[in-house]
């Protein structure tokens, strides 16, 4: 639940007790950690900046995070970077039986790095970023048509090896909801906004996701700058 900024009392009252603050709105790399909060749920301070907006180049931002990118978050003194990153430390710090936990046992945390590193390395760095960048950033990033045409068509063969595997089911691994499941459905979400058309399968799953409180609150907080 983010305190909202005009509350001064409640936010300093969460600094002195080293409580969590994210920065970074808008991007569906920024509503990761978000959801996460949510489902485990903390209370966060939310600093809405966005990423183009010259709010990442402050001498301040630049301090706690160099790379000028959001997401960020300190929890207390401890600052962290990276979408995967942030989500796993608050899953594995704050997480319950309840929430969320990490997968228990050596080989069922390897089977989920090894679904977040391949939603992440092919869905969400090396099709639907270079998208995002030499398409909707071009003027950035430069133009190039063909790395878009390609993104997109690998884009469409990796969803479709998604859309077999979660056919039928609720959750990528098991009965409970996980770090994969957070990476996959904002890849999906993302992926609709670009117009893909997903399977059936795959918009059954992103269904169950989407009627959860806990994602409705985090994209509710992180879509309303
Ligand atoms: N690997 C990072 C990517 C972070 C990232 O590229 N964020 C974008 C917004 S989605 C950003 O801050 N862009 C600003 C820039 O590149 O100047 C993560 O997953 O957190």
């Amino acid at each position: 639940m983010p305190v909202k900024m005009g509350d001064e009392r409640e936010a300093v009252r969460m600094q002195e007790k080293g409580r969590i603050e994210f920065w970074g709105a808008g991007t569906m790399r920024t509503f990761r950690p978000l959801w996460v909060a949510e489902e485990l749920g903390l209370e966060y301070i939310l600093h809405g900046i966005g990423p183009r907006t010259g709010e990442t180049q402050t001498p301040h931002y630049t301090g706690l995070n160099p790379k000028q990118k959001v997401p960020f978050m300190t929890d207390g003194s401890f600052g962290l970077s990276e979408s995967v990153a942030i989500s796993r430390y608050l899953i594995e710090r704050y997480g319950t039986d309840d929430t969320m936990v990490l997968p228990s046992t050596i080989e069922s945390r390897a089977r989920e790095d090894e679904w977040v590193s391949y939603v992440y390395g092919e869905l969400d760095e090396t099709s639907l970023y270079v998208m995002r960048r030499h398409g909707d950033l071009s003027g950035i990033y430069g133009d190039a048509p063909a790395a878009v045409a390609a993104a997109k068509a690998y884009a469409e063969k990796h969803l479709n090896v998604v859309a077999q595997f979660v056919d039928g089911k609720e959750f990528l691994l098991g009965d409970r909801l996980g770090l994969g499941d957070v990476m996959l459905v904002s890849c999906l979400d993302w992926a609709v906004h670009y117009g893909f058309e997903l399977t059936d399968s795959l918009l059954a799953y992103q269904g169950v996701h989407h009627g959860r409180d806990a994602y409705r609150r985090a994209y509710d907080a992180n879509y309303s700058k």
